[in-house]
């Protein structure tokens, strides 16, 4: 996988790059394995970056994502909005259409849009709308707002991907519990892995998932979440380790609803981009059977973005 040196390829101060020619993982991913979390920037000159943004993104194509799909092992993608792009779904859109039926979506919608927007979006393939909570990446929106996009989006079979910060999951509580769909948390709530895995902190995670079956949690970014970081020795393949028993604890205690993702091109990461293939290897160190990594990258992400093939028997 090679970035253009021009075109669509815009290098911005103050963002890392995302990291090119990611190494061949040592983990083989199941077949038909889904990558639930990843995204598309851009290219900007054609789908420009939202004016409210926080961070502005190397552009990072669906060429691109498609490359390191096929470079990594896995057969679809999940394709999620971030903020960088607001609530202008075009470039998420166009990547779904030109995958050829192997990506699905999360978009970002505003109380405005119309049900004929919706409906194009479900034709493209998007089976979700994101609310972020994350206070340095977006501006507040209204909880009555968001519960009507989430009442309305129902109607298409679509559920809630919500991100946050674990401080701020007591105060979202009574929120996400009265969400009246499936509802997927981002990287398990953004635990702090420096503080207990029997602590209060985690447990009110834990909690939360065991209290709501219709909730579900990715397992992914242990480089965002990671204070041990990345392997201190060139070669050497285990990685954020301090994350493994909070993400291990996840899977093993719901198995049946738990996904993960790459989380490619890494948004808004400042300290170190990772090496995919790294992230890939991290996978059998939280999922540490055959079966509950079949769980994790297929039958789970197939449950919720293509239960029509599953129903079908065509997989
Ligand atoms: C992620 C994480 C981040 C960014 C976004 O929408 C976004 O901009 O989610 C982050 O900065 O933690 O999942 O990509």
């Amino acid at each position: 996988m090679s970035k253009p040196t021009t075109g669509d390829f815009t290098k911005t101060a103050g963002w890392l790059d995302w990291f090119d020619g990611p190494s061949k993982p040592a983990f083989v991913l199941p077949q038909g394995a889904v990558d639930a979390h990843c995204h598309v920037f851009g290219p900007g000159a054609q789908f420009p970056y939202a004016p409210e943004r926080k961070y502005t993104p190397c552009d990072a194509s669906k060429a691109q994502l498609f490359a390191l799909r096929d470079h990594l092992g896995f057969a679809r993608n999940v394709i999620v909005q971030a903020t960088c792009h607001g609530a202008d779904n075009r470039a998420l859109v166009d990547a779904l259409i030109h995958s050829g039926g192997k990506a699905r979506g999360v978009a970002t919608v505003r109380r405005s849009v119309s049900d004929a927007e919706i409906q194009a979006m479900h034709d493209a393939g998007v089976r979700g709308v994101r609310f972020n909570f994350v206070k340095r990446l977006v501006d507040f929106t209204p909880k009555d707002e968001l519960m009507e996009i989430a009442s309305r989006i129902k109607a298409w079979g679509w559920h809630v991907v919500i991100y946050f910060e674990a401080v701020d999951l007591p105060e979202l509580w009574d929120f996400f519990t009265a969400l009246p769909t499936t509802v997927v948390v981002d990287h398990m709530g953004r635990p702090s892995v420096d503080k207990p895995l029997d602590g209060p902190e985690f447990e009110l995670f834990l909690r939360f998932m065991r209290e709501h079956p219709n909730v579900w949690s990715k397992v992914s970014c242990p480089e965002r979440l990671s204070v041990s970081g990345p392997p201190a020795l060139a070669g050497e393949r285990h990685a954020y380790r301090d994350v493994i028993p909070f993400a291990k604890r996840v899977v093993e205690t719901f198995p049946d609803r738990v996904l993960w993702g790459t989380d490619w091109p890494h948004p808004n990461l400042k300290n170190h981009m990772p090496d995919d293939g790294l992230l890939v290897d991290f996978i059998p160190h939280i999922a540490t059977t055959a079966e509950l990594q079949r769980k994790l990258l297929v039958d789970n992400p197939m449950h919720l973005y293509w239960p029509e093939e599953i129903a079908h028997g065509t997989r």
